[in-house]
């Protein structure tokens, strides 16, 4: 302000003062009290609109520290983006014991039942940068990060039981093959191109995740109703020192959903953060996403009876062999203040791990356990990565390492090192620290693959054949759709080769799907596939909730719309837990009760695959004009396509001919709210067949 006032009169200084005077004014009509600008030292900031100039229209001056600082700071505002799991969003919340497990470990998340240990967790898609789109078909990465009384534990895992491959050593050759092609730098987020197929088609030990990857777990409807898994098998150990293996499993409260592949792929266009926003809207309105903790236990001796190797990361144990037990539940109740501070900073790694936990021999959990402490290093830039507030343990912490970049904590005292006598505060080893179990392993050098690792089949039929017959069809069309998109024909056959290890029917479907004159050989299997008792567990179909709950319904109204309805369908799905939102050709609409709305969402940005299910109310003049309208009639049209529910009334009827509306269960009365609940709780499964070529 001085400044201006004391600026010259000469005429080109006149106008500048002029111009500044408008942003004072804009700013003061922005209202409230402002703390005082300042650069990163703190020094108070005149002008943040003007650098430092030799007159009006003069050079920049070298000494304009504030516009220095700012652009320095700018130019480095971008740190690598995570090389996997690039493209994430994360919450904060808490993990709540239901359970003890202190029969088996002595950790103390594990054992204090009612204790709440606060947490981050952080969502995501492995194959896309940060800036792809929310819902590629993709495996999701599952990550959490609890603060314990004991220090950080993570757990980084998958929606996916399973892992493409059994030994660290080949990651980076999966990850090249599957990211886009080195020479022309597409497909971005997506394994429908060569090499990734490629890279399977020579790999057999993939065959079983392959299964998930092109079942609808991986195009998931919402973060909010997806599984996880830690994978791995790793140990409890308890006060004694024994063993016991666990397996990880996070469960929806929401149950699971997933869209169908045609929406999937709608969705990225409508809304490229649809899973964020979706994340986003639940926890800023209140309704907090829950998961339910669930561990397989089971010991040494039971370990040796599977029919399979638990260590080998490509298999699952089956929870009609080992149940689950529900131990405790996760609740994610806070978005984070800042999205590069706490999402993009923080910091996960297998290895954090806390006393009464212990790793088991996993050859992929034993590559990951060296591999995130090196990315994070890149990533973050310094070794004092774990002083980030996201990534700083909420209990005590203190050792003697000490400097190195970016160091915030002003240690006090002379020393720094152990063993010390000098300073009675300075930290110390306890026996209550984190102890490895005693493992006796057989130790004889070499890059050996246990025979046990062998059997690449057996758990890739179990998963097929035990899927409903719809989630079969879309297994099926998957593979064709991503085998299309392969231009090598060898590559092709060589897919369908190793399916048929899985299941002939399978083999053939995809086969015809692609054109293909009869069945390609099938590759040598070290182990051919065994028949095993179908796992109910396995679908995602069996495991959709009878709710509405954290669903979304759209209601397209016009102007003259019946208001009466409107309102008794907005009550019914906001009582039975959904969100209603109200979608018009223009933001501003006039129900028939004369009084003005504003809508949710606009007709030609509001699609109805951001919805779970939908209703049309329309007087008879809008129903016609809206029957020839593109976006309206794709509305409907799709919302049929993709198999929910459609509530109309008379009005809406010409709109719903000229989208090819046809008539089944879910096709409702809009006067019968009841119906439309009912129906809107399922997609019509039953429809499918009759509108959509499935393999
Ligand atoms: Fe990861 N993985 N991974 N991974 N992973 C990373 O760490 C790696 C694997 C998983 O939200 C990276 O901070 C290797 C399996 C998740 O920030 C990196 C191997 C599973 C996330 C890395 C694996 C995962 C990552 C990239 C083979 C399921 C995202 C950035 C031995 C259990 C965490 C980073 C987040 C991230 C390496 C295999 C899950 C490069 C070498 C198996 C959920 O360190």
């Amino acid at each position: 302000m001085a400044a201006r006032k004391s600026a010259t009169r000469s005429a080109p200084a006149a106008r500048t003062a002029d111009l500044r005077g408008q942003g004072d004014e804009l700013h003061q009509q922005a209202g409230g009290t402002h703390p005082p600008l300042t650069t990163n030292q703190g020094i108070p900031v005149s002008d943040n609109q003007n650098s430092l100039r030799a007159g009006p229209r003069g050079p920049t001056l070298l000494e304009d520290f504030v516009l220095r600082e700012k652009i320095m700071h700018f130019d480095h505002e971008r740190i690598p983006e995570r090389i996997v799991h690039a493209r994430g969003t994360g919450a904060h919340g808490y993990f709540e014991l239901t359970k003890s497990l202190s029969r088996y470990t002595t950790a103390k998340i594990l054992t204090e039942v009612g204790e709440k240990t606060p947490l981050f967790t952080r969502f995501s898609t492995v194959a896309g940068g940060a800036g792809s789109v929310d819902t590629p078909r993709d495996v999701r990465g599952f990550a959490v990060k609890f603060y314990t009384k004991e220090g950080n534990w993570d757990l980084v895992g998958n929606n996916i039981p399973v892992f493409f491959i059994q030994d660290a050593i080949k990651f980076p050759d999966l990850i090249h093959a599957v990211k886009m092609e080195p020479d022309r730098g597409f497909p971005q987020a997506a394994s429908a191109h060569d090499t990734f197929w490629d890279y399977i088609s020579l790999t057999p030990e993939a065959t079983h995740m392959i299964m998930w990857a092109m079942s609808d777990r991986a195009i998931p409807r919402s973060l909010r109703m997806i599984e996880g898994f830690g994978i791995h098998s790793f140990r409890l150990l308890n006060a004694k020192g024994e063993s016991t293996f666990v397996k990880f499993h996070w469960r929806p409260k929401l149950g699971l959903q997933s869209t169908v592949w045609d929406e999937a792929v709608k969705l990225a266009g409508a809304d490229p953060d649809f899973q964020r926003r979706d994340l986003f809207e639940a926890i800023t309105a209140g309704n907090f996403p829950e998961w339910e903790l669930g561990v397989q236990l089971f010991t040494e001796q039971e370990a040796e009876a599977f029919p399979f190797d638990h260590l080998d990361p490509t298999k699952l144990i089956p929870e009609e062999l080992v149940p689950l037990q529900i131990v405790g539940r996760m609740v994610l109740d806070r978005w984070p203040d800042n999205f590069f501070a706490e999402t993009e900073q923080v910091a996960y790694c297998p290895a954090n791990i806390v006393p009464g936990i212990d790793f088991s021999n996993d050859p992929l959990l034993q590559g990951r356990l060296f591999s995130y402490l090196d990315t994070q290093l890149s990533r973050l830039g310094s070794a004092n990565f774990h002083q980030i507030p996201v990534n700083a343990p909420k209990c005590p912490f203190a050792n003697n390492q000490r400097d190195g970049h970016m160091q915030t904590q002003i240690p006090k005292g002379r020393v720094a090192y152990e063993p010390s006598s000098l300073q009675d505060d300075s930290p110390r080893e306890t026996p209550t620290g984190f102890r490895s179990h005693a493992t006796a392993d057989d130790g004889v050098k070499g890059r050996v693959r246990a025979e046990s690792f062998a059997d690449h089949y057996t758990q890739a039929r179990l998963f097929y054949r035990s899927q409903s017959k719809p989630e079969q069809a879309h297994m099926a069309s998957a593979l064709v759709f991503e085998l299309s998109k392969v231009e090598t024909p060898h590559v092709r056959e060589a897919v369908v080769g190793q399916l048929r290890h899985v299941d002939g029917d399978l083999a053939q479907r995809v086969a015809d799907g692609l054109g293909m004159d009869g069945l390609p050989p099938a590759p040598p299997a070290a182990v051919e596939a065994q028949d095993m008792p179908p796992s109910p567990a396995l679908q995602l179909i069996g495991k959709m909730k009878d709710t509405l709950k954290g669903r979304t319904v759209g209601i397209l109204v016009h102007d003259g719309s019946d208001a009466a309805t409107v309102k008794a369908l907005q009550k019914a799905a906001t009582a039975a837990g959904a969100s209603c939102k109200l979608v018009a050709p223009k933001l501003g609409v006039q129900l028939s009760d004369g009084k003005r709305l504003a809508a949710d969402g606009q007709l030609a940005g509001t699609p109805s695959f951001v919805f779970d299910a939908v209703a049309v109310i329309l007087d008879a003049e809008a129903g016609k004009r809206l029957a020839k309208d593109a976006a309206a009639i794709d509305f409907v049209s799709n919302a049929w396509a993709h198999l929910k529910a459609i509530a109309s009334d008379a009005g809406a009827q010409p709109l719903l001919k000229a989208g090819n509306v046809g008539k089944d269960a879910g096709i409702v009365d809009a006067a019968d709210a009841k119906a439309f609940i009912t129906a809107a709780k399922t997609r019509q499964w039953a429809r499918e067949p009759k509108l959509r070529m499935l393999a």
